[in-house]
């Protein structure tokens, strides 16, 4: 209950703020892009984790007003590294199951385009598999017209919800992210070796660029290039970074 109302004075205090943590190409190395992490650190109650007040705030209604700052916040940064000549590729932004079930979402996101500048074709959005839970047809709908935009779109997580084969082939999609639960201990986690296989030769199928997140180790970045997944994020590489880090990355990448 005492996050509940902290959460409600964070979006007006500035007590959100967003790290950006790189991507990168496997086998070139280079930084494809940035995914916007939001951070929570409240005054009374020190940092808290977006695992801790992303549900919260999805509870109470507020995650739709906290995606449009999120993606008002990192369009504009965007920007900013446009405009000082340090290309960044795209910017990811993660969107809540209940932000694209919204009525008014593609029409906030073209206004936030068209209001910060941001080419639609620097913008990623990350949506989970349980966009498809509640009227799959308007999430299909939807993400084909944030699609058409050029904005690129990718399914965070994948392999821990509840989406079918059915749902993942009708998705306008272009990459799947796979779960870092599943990067975890390859190569020497035989069902995690597997399992990431098994979805880099799926989505290869369908024609999805793979993305695998939470690598950590050097072992793990060779296997996922031996077995042709195509881009990686992870501490290996890189930590979510505040803004000034990311320029100091990208500039000695
Ligand atoms: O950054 P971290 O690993 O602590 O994130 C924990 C969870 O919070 C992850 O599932 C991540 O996708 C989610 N998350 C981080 N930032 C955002 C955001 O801006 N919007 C939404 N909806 N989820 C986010
Ligand atoms: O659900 P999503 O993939 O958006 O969540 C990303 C989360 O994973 C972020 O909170 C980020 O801090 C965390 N993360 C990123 N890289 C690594 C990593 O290499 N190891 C672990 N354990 N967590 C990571
Ligand atoms: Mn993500
Ligand atoms: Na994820």
């Amino acid at each position: 209950l005492k996050l509940q109302s902290a959460l409600y004075g964070a979006l007006e205090e500035n007590a959100l703020y967003l790290m950006y943590q790189p991507k990168l190409d496997l086998v070139t190395r280079k930084t494809l892009g940035v995914e916007a992490l939001l951070r929570w650190n409240d005054p009374i109650l020190g940092q808290i984790s977006p695992g801790v007040f992303i549900p919260v705030a999805e509870k109470i209604g507020l995650i739709y007003d906290i995606g449009l700052w999120v993606l008002e916040t990192a369009c504009l940064q965007g920007m900013r590294w446009l405009a000082e000549g340090k290309p960044f590729g795209r910017i990811a932004v993660n969107v809540a199951g209940q932000q694209l079930q919204r009525s008014s979402f593609v029409e906030d996101v073209k206004r936030i385009l068209a209001q910060t500048g941001l080419p639609a074709t620097c913008l990623e959005l990350e949506v989970t598999e349980s966009v498809m839970m509640h009227n799959p047809d308007v999430a299909i709908r939807d993400l084909k017209l944030l699609g058409d935009l050029g904005i690129e779109l990718s399914v965070d997580d994948f392999g821990t919800g509840y989406s079918s084969l059915n749902y993942l082939k009708k998705l306008p999609i272009h990459k799947l992210k796979i779960d870092q639960s599943f990067v975890r201990d390859i190569p020497f986690d035989t069902n995690n070796t597997a399992i990431a296989k098994a979805v880099i030769a799926l989505g290869h199928a369908l024609k999805l660029e793979i993305v695998a997140e939470g690598v950590e180790t050097q072992a793990q970045a060779e296997f996922l290039t031996q077995n042709l997944c195509d881009q990686a994020q992870g501490y290996l590489f890189s930590r979510p970074l505040l803004p000034v880090d990311v320029e100091a990355f990208l500039a000695k990448a």
